[in-house]
């Protein structure tokens, strides 16, 4: 069949339009039938439009073939934009001819919010859920906020780059890795571009990567998944203070342009307070303060818990970044603070009681860096291909990596990280 070619989006459809031939595609969302005059509102991802087809007005065969669809039916419409000021949007459009591209069977949920699906339930049969006008505004606040962050790396020169996801050693620690055949060898998913990105510094000196992250994790939480898409960042000559003020930019940078895709916030019921620069720093022993003086009991050198960074987050009210760890609870890379080694050049953001990003300053000397991997049961032999590297001119550097639907969830209020991703990788669900 030769289809009609789609000349405007349904947001297009405005009254100055009026008299003009258009032609719009996408779903049956609704028909309403009240006799003579029948109303099939059109959906496509932009929005909806009202087509109205009144006896008299349009060939009777229409009218006959409205009786025929179905909602989510594929339809093209050519036809003749009415300004009007009892439609919708002031807007209606004048069928001329219409095309069936595609009739439903039946839709696995409710997509027109009458009946609230359970996030399970809308998970299994996720391709039907994201055509819900909520999740078409997540998914496109999704890209803007990707288009953000890539610009804001342009901007201070950083390269874009794409890192090996089959590799042959752990870069985090290795228990959490997913181990995959490679011929007559066992190769693993990266956890982390950690170890490619920091040799980068040595050529591209500034680089960023956006891609995919597995971790074989048993968690099952709301904010973990065994696939996440991570951010990340290595630059040469810069150290975790420049690191974290471009971290910084990024984020004001995301909620600034957000903030204004008011019609898409309106969909999913949210605005969006623009957090102030600098984000507050504390170090981790004032963490541990803070804490206890809220009754949280943390012990030195330990993790802080959720329920701790949920604490700090109330009680600092806006994003905030908690700064030099001790070095024993980081990874190996991590460069240990001159003055007190116990700690470490290190930081993680937290913004509504979730860790964000988490980067440091890294060690740039090989002897160094194998006597830190010692010390954590590492075998440098292990990393040979790494640290070899480390003989070629490694320069100083520093990082982060920022788990992009943890951002997304905390930047759109959503409960759960599954919300902000189109097919969730966790520890009970590979498909769909
Ligand atoms: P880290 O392990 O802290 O650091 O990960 C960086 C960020 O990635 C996100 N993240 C996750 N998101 C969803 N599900 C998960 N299971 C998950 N694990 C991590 C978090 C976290 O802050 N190489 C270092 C980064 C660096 O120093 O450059 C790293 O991977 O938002």
């Amino acid at each position: 069949m030769k289809f009609l070619k789609k000349t405007h989006w349904t947001s297009e459809i405005r009254p100055e339009l009026d008299g003009k031939e258009v032609v719009v595609a996408g779903w049956v969302w609704e028909v309403r039938d009240i006799g003579k005059i029948k109303f099939v509102v059109l959906r496509d991802r932009e929005g909806l439009v009202q087509i109205t087809f009144k006896r008299g007005e349009v060939p009777e065969s229409l009218l006959n073939l409205v009786k025929t669809l179905r909602k989510e039916d594929v339809i093209a419409v050519r036809g003749v934009v009415r300004a009007s000021k009892i439609a919708r949007a002031g807007v209606e459009i004048i069928p001329v001819e219409v095309q069936v591209l595609n009739r439903v069977k039946q839709l696995p949920l409710d997509i027109w919010g009458e009946v609230e699906s359970e996030l399970g339930t809308r998970l299994r049969y996720r391709a039907a859920d994201l055509k819900r006008p909520e999740n078409i505004a997540i998914f496109k606040i999704s890209s803007t906020v990707t288009k953000v962050i890539r610009d804001t790396f342009y901007d201070y020169n950083f390269v874009e780059v794409f890192t090996p996801k089959i590799i042959a050693t752990c870069t985090e620690g290795g228990a959490e890795l997913f181990a995959v055949q490679y011929f007559e060898r066992t190769a693993y998913l990266a956890q982390s571009p950690q170890l490619y990105k920091e040799q980068l510094t040595a050529s591209l000196e500034r680089v960023f990567e956006i891609g995919p992250a597995f971790r074989a994790e048993r968690h099952n939480t709301t904010y973990h998944l065994n696939e996440f898409v991570s951010v990340d960042a290595e630059a040469a000559f810069m150290d975790y203070n420049d690191i974290m003020s471009i971290l910084e930019d990024i984020i004001v940078r995301v909620y600034e342009t957000t903030s204004r895709l008011t019609e898409l916030l309106n969909v999913l019921k949210i605005s969006i307070t623009v957090p102030r620069r600098p984000f507050k720093r504390i170090t981790y022993d004032e963490a541990i303060d803070l804490l206890r003086k809220n009754n949280i009991d943390v012990r030195q050198g330990e993790d802080i818990p959720q329920t701790g960074l949920e604490v700090l987050s109330e009680e600092i009210g806006e994003p905030f970044f908690i700064v030099d760890w001790p070095t024993d609870i980081r990874p190996f890379y991590t460069m240990p603070k001159e003055e007190d080694p116990s700690r470490s050049e290190s930081f993680d953001l937290i913004i509504d009681g979730i860790e964000i990003a988490s980067g440091s300053t890294r060690i740039h000397v090989r002897e160094k860096l194998e006597e830190e991997m010692r010390r954590r049961g590492l075998n440098p032999e292990n990393f040979k291909f790494h640290l070899e590297v480390f003989d070629w001119g490694m320069p100083p550097h520093a990082g982060f990596g920022l788990g992009l639907y943890r951002l997304l969830m905390v930047l759109l209020k959503r409960r759960n990280i599954r919300e902000v991703v189109l097919y969730p990788r966790d520890r009970f669900r590979l498909e769909p």
